[in-house]
């Protein structure tokens, strides 16, 4: 018979091992984690204020929208307030975030709030809602406590705006932060010689194995007042299964939008595709739809998953993406189709 000091000392040996077995079953042995992972080389200064929440064993998604305020907070950026206007001369934001169970909030095209990345968590918390919109996500801010801004636009927007009004052409600019070849629509540099971009996507896990996301954008330079693009859209933009893992996006809206590229990316990954492949299959399916057109644009989808394995894809060369883990701290060229 079995006493009660051998059944002890026999658990002790035997739990683990089932552990160890479960953890094998489930394919996530060698995970890495907290990481996190975020688009452009701006993500580099975002990554860095999400750690400070994940290295401490915070939660996957105060760290992720820590990292979106960064750049929101950011006065010469093209993501929060300093960002590009639309072609009537406002500066509209679109953001989204998601956490680990599924529950999301979004605000679209929100004039004058610093922060719509936390507006959109007011609304995931504190509403039954997912999206606000225009003045109605305006009036919620103001009446949750985020400041009303001064609206103006910032010198470099200012520039560009005046530049664009000579052609009032409509033309999203692929890889907006080449300098050389985008001229005056070209945004800043940082200071540390990051680019400056219109869109900030990143997704993490934190030490619980949790992931969460979030996205903030002034959204394509230009645009007709009241388009929304794929930011603030949950399954376009951004989009999060705790099972499996998640993504986030930049480029053209309306190409991600047409694919729910995200949801697309996270479904390729519970097939059993990296995270790479699932964003070129994403990516595939764009360009299929129609070559010629996809020819003159640029998407790029950015995915993590369960294991801490990340990738990314683009229609064309020139997107990146910033990853920081407590194995690596770096920029990455992501593969691309054309
Ligand atoms: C949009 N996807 O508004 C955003 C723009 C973007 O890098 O990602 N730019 O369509």
């Amino acid at each position: 018979m079995i006493n009660r000091r051998k059944f002890l000392q026999l658990s002790a040996i035997t739990a683990p091992l089932i552990a160890a077995k479960k953890s094998l079953a489930n394919g996530l042995e060698g995970t890495i984690k907290p990481i996190v992972v975020s688009t452009w080389d701006s993500g580099m200064a975002v990554n860095a204020e999400a750690w400070k929440i994940l290295s401490k064993k915070g939660r996957a998604l105060d760290a992720v929208e820590a990292g979106a305020m960064q750049i929101e907070n950011l006065i010469n950026c093209c993501v929060g307030l300093g960002g590009y206007p639309d072609r009537d001369g406002i500066v509209t934001l679109d953001s989204c975030i998601m956490d680990e169970h599924a529950n999301c909030g979004a605000v679209a095209g929100i004039e004058r709030i610093k922060h719509p990345v936390s507006v959109a968590r007011k609304v995931m918390e504190k509403t039954p809602h997912v999206i606000l919109v225009g003045a109605g996500a305006q009036q919620f801010a103001v009446e949750n406590g985020f400041t009303l801004e001064s609206g103006e636009l910032s010198e470099d927007a200012k520039k560009a705006y005046a530049e664009w009004l000579k052609t009032s052409e409509y033309k999203p600019v692929i890889n907006i932060e080449n300098k050389k070849t985008n001229g005056p629509f070209a945004p800043n540099f940082f200071q540390d010689g990051t680019a400056n971009h219109d869109t900030m996507g990143l997704v993490a896990m934190d030490s619980m194995s949790n992931l969460s996301g979030a996205v903030t954008t002034s959204g394509m330079a230009f645009k007709l007042h009241g388009r929304v693009g794929d930011s603030p859209i949950i399954g376009a933009g951004l989009f999060v299964d705790n099972e499996i893992g998640a993504a986030t996006s930049s480029g053209t809206g309306e190409e991600v939008i047409r694919i729910c590229g995200t949801h697309l990316v996270v479904e390729f990954m519970r097939q059993g595709l990296s995270p790479e492949m699932a964003c070129k299959k994403a990516v595939q399916r764009i360009v299929k739809r129609d070559p010629a057109k996809a020819k003159t644009l640029q998407v790029g989808f950015l995915a993590l998953n369960k294991k801490g394995q990340y990738g990314a894809y683009a229609i064309q060369k020139g997107f990146v993406f910033s990853v920081k883990s407590g194995n690596e701290n770096k920029i990455h060229e992501s593969k691309f189709l054309i």
